[in-house]
């Protein structure tokens, strides 16, 4: 089986406390660890953690048990592919040194089981607003990550999670739900990229909702949800078929 899933915000301050987010944390990785019993690729669709900065000789705090997980499932031989979000884009070899991780910064395309599937985080993808156009750019800009660098990182990290959570607050209020056929962006851009080149799924994370959408008889849209409150995940057997799951702890006592 290979699998799919993204948006655990792992570390956001939006969470009440560190008890809770623990206990997020210990979800999210109970889940990747049942996952991992069948897998043979693991597809992280990006935001698994709400804010990350890599400095030269340190990285943020906390996160200890989900980067120890990625560690222990890609050692023990599974595939275990990163791609970065609009939350963790700022990694620069030590996932991939450390954890065994595969880091993929931009969308792909990929090949699964004879299904072509197009994978992507979902940020930036159709977007129309210049406001947003431009913190992208900065946030890509080499030069902005080089001065983000020099400013100590107790005031770094503060002001990521302090933005992040700001963001993923106006986020709740303001988008997160489906938006329909004809305003949602990505059902857009997958319905735009179908016309220059055929895929067999699209599989997004970012927008926090569930959505398995049909755009075409051979097409197939599909967002993953979350791990914060749905821990939704999408699978891709042997036969190449997908579906949209949801991990249920219950099941596992
Ligand atoms: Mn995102």
């Amino acid at each position: 089986m290979i699998y799919f899933l993204s948006d655990a915000h792992l570390g956001s301050r939006i969470l009440p406390d560190k008890q809770a987010a623990h206990k997020q944390e210990r979800k999210v990785c109970a889940m990747l660890r049942t996952l991992a019993k069948d897998a043979t690729e693991i597809f992280l669709l990006g935001d698994m953690i709400d804010f990350w900065f890599e400095y030269a000789y340190t990285v943020p705090k906390g996160q200890t048990r989900f980067l120890g997980t990625l560690a222990e499932i890609a050692d023990s031989g599974i595939v275990v592919h990163y791609f970065t979000g609009n939350h963790d884009m700022w990694t620069y070899g030590y996932l991939q040194e450390e954890c065994g991780v595969i880091v993929h910064k931009k969308p792909e395309s990929i090949e699964i089981n004879g299904k072509k599937c197009f994978l992507a985080h979902g940020d930036g993808l159709k977007e129309t607003n210049t406001g947003v156009k431009i913190i992208q750019w900065i946030f890509h800009s080499e030069v902005c990550k080089k001065l983000f660098c020099l400013i100590p990182s107790r005031f770094g990290i503060n002001f990521g999670l302090w933005w992040s959570a700001k963001n993923r607050t106006k986020e709740l209020q303001l988008h997160n739900r489906y938006r329909g056929e004809n305003s949602e962006r990505l059902v857009l851009f997958a319905k735009d990229a179908e016309k220059v080149e055929h895929h067999d799924y699209y599989i997004f994370g970012h927008r926090h909702i569930l959505l398995d959408l049909m755009i075409k008889k051979d097409s197939r849209v599909i967002i993953l949800g979350d791990c914060i409150n749905e821990f939704s995940y999408a699978a891709i057997d042997d036969n190449g078929d997908i579906s949209l799951l949801h991990f249920d702890e219950e099941s596992l006592l």
